[in-house]
């Protein structure tokens, strides 16, 4: 035993801490125990700002018992459970040996909900026409400086080749009508506070211009629950084959468009209307509205009508010009409706551990809501199962929620599996759902370019939602399919099954050919 110790902990104020020697279940989730030990951790909480800390292992009087790890792990779970009962969680846990055991610090945190005004902008189009810059101007509220990129593009890859190579996350907020500006996108403590502190949030998703990463760009767009789509077109370089792919991709999985017309510096005033003249032709062909945007009253004209017709904004981010427009736009743009009321279901995106937490997924909260301490099925596996897992704690732009709702883009981090059985494409949800394990299943498919033609045994990519995956076609009604024709077909995952269901739309694509389809039945499940 430890003896005497006394345990202190420097230069912390000590009114949201409270010292435990060890926590027992079976003494204390009985009701009585629980409401006090609830009580006494709201009064904590309130104490620290929302910040209340826990010594295990030491007596009330400051003397250090010290205890095991079966100890710790029992006391981690009454904590967890109060925690959940007052509106917060454990953040962190941190061991110390003691001679005569464990002590442990455990910091738990009011867990802050953001506006349920939330909408995901997910950014396309051609590679270096300027998406990355625009997002770092918006949120910070400066101008290009030529470097603002490096704001959104982190990875050494990226900063060295000045290409985005991955998706990333970003995310604007509003308070009352104005932008909450972030003074550095990289700092967390920033992206935090506006996350806690606005009314509104858009969630905006960067993606990746350079042809080769299609693949990352669609995920960008089927991958996450997306409001609304930006397309970016550069006014020197005017609309290319990728502008019209990626349009393409948008309006074929009905995500609402708005084209932003960039560097509208760099180019004499007749260049601009040159890229605007071919914007509109290319939104007639494929039988949209163009609306060219000019004033506040334009933007008020159209905001609840942006799926019928496409804004065009003409903009800089070396002078900001139309940028107070923009801001306008997403003040006002109203959220899709969402599928709250449905089991929760997300498709992983994104897998990682984090030191302390252990593994997280990431995705976007596809419907249903999630809170902290759900039992889900993550799944399927390769063989088809489901497992059992628990939501320990869910984040979203590094701030913990008390709920997740659908179109929110979090970290979940779950407890129950083993990373290596965590992929991208498989889904987590709850277990009301009864999700089945999907082989194969027939679909609708259009073709939209080909340079032959498509016949049974072609074999392309698949994406649905995060799911990209090789399959194989069977025609089901004609012999072949060419550029432009649309048929019935069988569709089998040639290597591991998913959840898929009836009416989820899909991209798939295979060299130079591209196509789109919707599943329309579930075959071979298992
Ligand atoms: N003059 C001018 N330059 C701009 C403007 N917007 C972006 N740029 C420059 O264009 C270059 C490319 O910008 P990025 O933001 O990296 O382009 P991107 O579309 O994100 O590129 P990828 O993600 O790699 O497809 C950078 O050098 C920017 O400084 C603008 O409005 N005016
Ligand atoms: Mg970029």
């Amino acid at each position: 035993m430890a003896g005497n110790k006394r345990f202190t902990i420097p230069s912390v104020e000590k009114m949201h801490i409270e010292f435990k020697e060890k926590l027992i279940p079976e003494i204390h989730l009985r009701t009585e125990k629980r409401q006090k030990l609830a009580s006494q951790m709201k009064y904590r909480l309130e104490n620290g700002d929302g910040t209340a800390v826990y010594i295990l292992g030491v007596r009330d009087d400051g003397t250090a018992s010290g205890i095991t790890e079966i100890e710790l792990e029992e006391s981690l779970s009454v904590l967890r459970q109060v925690a959940s009962e007052c509106g917060a969680a454990i953040d962190r846990v941190e061991k110390f040996d003691s001679n005569g055991g464990l002590i442990a610090r455990v910091i738990i945190t009011t867990q802050s909900r953001p506006s349920v005004d939330h909408l995901v902008v997910s950014v396309a189009g051609h590679v270096n026409h300027g998406k990355s810059t625009f997002l770092a101007c918006l949120i910070t509220g400066e101008r290009d400086d030529g470097q603002k990129w490096l704001y959104l593009d982190t990875l050494p890859h990226e900063v060295e080749r000045n290409l985005s190579a991955d998706l990333h996350f970003i995310v604007l907020g509003f308070r009352g009508s104005e932008p909450n500006f972030m003074k550095n996108p990289l700092d967390r403590a920033e992206r935090i506070r506006v996350t806690r502190e606005s009314e509104r949030l858009v969630s905006f998703v960067d993606t990746v211009g350079h042809e080769p990463w299609l693949r990352t760009t669609i995920r960008g767009i089927l991958g996450q629950e997306i409001d609304y789509g930006f397309l970016v077109v550069a006014a020197d370089d005017g609309p290319t084959h990728i502008t019209r792919e990626h349009l393409g991709i948008m309006l074929a999985m009905d995500i609402p468009v708005i084209i932003l017309v960039t560097k509208i510096d760099k180019v004499p005033a007749n260049r601009v209307q040159a890229a605007e003249s071919e914007i509109v032709s290319l939104l007639k062909r494929v039988g949209r509205i163009p609306f060219i945007v000019n004033s506040v009253n334009d933007v008020e004209l159209l905001v609840d009508k942006v799926s019928v017709v496409v804004p065009v904004f003409k903009i800089s981010s070396v002078t900001r010009q139309g940028y107070d427009l923009v801001y306008h736009l997403l003040r006002r743009l109203p959220p899709r409706a969402k599928k709250k009321d449905q089991p929760f279901l997300l498709y992983i995106d994104r897998v990682y551990s984090v030191e302390g937490v252990g593994n997280v997924v990431s995705g976007s909260v596809r419907q249903g809501s999630l809170t902290p301490g759900a039992e889900l099925l993550l799944g399927p596996t390769r063989k088809g199962a489901y497992v059992p897992v628990r939501a320990r704690s869910i984040e979203m732009h590094y701030t913990r929620l008390a709920e997740a709702e659908p179109g929110y883009i979090v970290g979940v981090a779950v407890k129950g599996v083993r990373e290596e059985l965590l992929e991208r494409g498989m889904i987590i949800c709850d277990p009301s759902l009864n999700p089945v394990s999907v082989r194969s299943f027939e679909a609708e498919v259009t073709v939209l370019s080909h340079p032959t033609r498509i016949s049974t045994g072609y074999e392309p990519i698949v994406h649905i939602h995060t799911i990209a995956s090789t399959t194989r076609v069977k025609l089901l009604d004609k012999p072949y399919l060419k550029a432009g024709e649309s048929g019935r077909v069988e569709m089998r995952f040639k290597y591991r099954p998913f959840y898929i269901q009836p009416g989820d739309k899909f991209v798939f694509r295979e060299g130079k050919t591209k196509g789109i389809g919707v599943v329309t039945k579930i075959l071979e499940t298992g």
